[in-house]
């Protein structure tokens, strides 16, 4: 087994990170990968007004799911969780020790890898792991690392592949934290990195949460969801404006309402009610032990609360997995996005994405009537807003008329 190990102070992580990240990968063929924030790096001093290890530990998990490798990509505190400096030697054997029979490699930019034999014990370190340096830029080629790569191998034994990536993000940490004081630098980021940084006010970053441009308010969002998620949040955007432009509804509410509306779906049952207390949202009992149908609620409070949003969003969110009787015209536009939005594949869907063309009550009752009977095969009890939906439905005189 081949093990990469890509450590560093990951202040914010990047896509030159990202892009070093996935090209070591594939050029060593590893078959991990451990993204290892450190704690107090030897060679440099973090400036003081650095986020928390927690928040840049926080961070690198969101790069690390980004890459959609579950179980290949891993993040590891092993080197926050050290008391005093941490030394890429310690940091090796603990390695080794877990991981006896695997081929290491250390990955590292190229500042790092010219000043490699003057770390800490650098004999432990090429014993126990081949080196990967990757250029910055295209001027790091084989002129800057052909001399050290001979010093390292003749007085250390090391092996070394170095690797210059093609079109390389060419950006510092520093400067990026220079961009992002001054409400730059986003392009240098995952949305979702950048989401967090704007939600935790990292960098200097002090944009109001209420008052966010569309790429901010999405890049919160995905920073609050796993990545496999976003394709179905941008999904429900587009079909959520469309349904919202063809039945005369406000696009830009049904936007703002389809970007934040699972933004809550990943939290635990615990944090779900907190929320819910916190914001006076009250809960039958149903409710209070299935998590499924939480999310809609936290996330409605999530939009008012934190990012402003008006009522009729808030309702559309809240209201965005069960149904209810009396629903508002956008509160139905949002149920059937999130039925119908491209990437959705199901038995029936097409005739759903016709219906919600034809007849917006029809597809509705359509969807309600689906859910009702998946819910019956799982043998989940059905919500009562789902059945109040249906009925209420039904006593408009809407029919599927078959
Ligand atoms: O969040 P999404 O996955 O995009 O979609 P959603 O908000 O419609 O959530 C779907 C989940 O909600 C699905 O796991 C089933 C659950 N759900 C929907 N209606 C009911 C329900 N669960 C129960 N117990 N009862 C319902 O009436
Ligand atoms: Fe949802
Ligand atoms: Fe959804």
């Amino acid at each position: 087994m081949k093990i990469g190990i890509y450590g560093g102070t990951f202040n914010p992580p990047h896509l030159g990170h990202l892009a070093a990240a996935r090209t070591a990968m594939d050029a060593l063929k590893l078959d991990k990968l451990l993204l290892m924030p450190a704690a107090i790096p030897p060679h440099k001093v973090l400036p003081a007004d650095s986020p928390s290890k927690e928040h840049r530990l926080a961070m690198v998990e969101i790069m690390a799911d980004s890459m959609n490798l579950p179980g290949r990509v891993e993040v590891s505190s092993l080197e926050m969780d050290r008391e005093g400096k941490s030394y890429t030697s310690d940091t090796l054997e603990a390695i080794h020790k877990q991981y006896p029979d695997a081929e290491l490699w250390l990955l590292m930019g190229t500042d790092m890898f010219l000043t490699l034999h003057h770390w800490h014990d650098p004999g432990t370190i090429t014993r126990l792991a081949g080196i990967c340096a990757f250029g910055r830029t295209e001027q790091d080629g084989e002129a800057v690392f052909a001399p050290q790569r001979d010093y390292l191998s003749k007085h250390l034994g090391a092996k070394v592949v170095t690797i210059t990536l093609p079109g390389l993000v060419d950006i510092s940490s520093t400067q990026l934290r220079e961009l992002l004081s001054r409400e730059k630098g986003s392009e240098y980021l995952l949305p979702a990195v950048y989401g967090y940084i704007l939600m935790h006010r990292l960098y200097d970053t002090s944009v109001v949460l209420k008052e966010l441009t569309l790429p901010q308010l999405r890049a919160c969002s995905y920073s609050m969801i796993r990545a496999k998620r976003v394709p179905h949040v941008m999904g429900v955007e587009e079909e959520a404006v469309r349904l919202a432009k063809f039945w005369g509804a406000d696009p830009e509410l049904a936007r703002h309402a389809a970007i934040l509306h699972d933004c809550t779906k990943y939290l635990e049952l615990e944090p779900q009610l907190e929320l819910c207390r916190k914001y006076g949202v009250e809960l039958d009992s149903l409710e209070q032990k299935a998590v499924k149908l939480l999310h809609s609620k936290t996330g409605a409070c999530i939009a008012k609360y934190v990012f402003g949003e008006p009522e009729e969003v808030y309702q559309a969110i809240f209201w965005h997995t069960t149904g209810k009787a009396d629903m508002s015209l956008l509160d139905k536009i949002l149920y059937m996005a999130d039925y119908i939005e491209p990437n959705r594949d199901f038995e029936g869907v097409e005739r759903l994405r016709k219906l919600a063309y034809t007849d917006l009550d029809q597809a509705m009752l359509l969807g309600v009537e689906s859910t009702i009977e998946e819910m019956q095969q799982r043998g989940v009890p059905i919500h009562t807003n789902t059945q109040q939906a249906r009925d209420w439905l039904r006593r408009q005189g809407v029919t599927l008329g078959d």
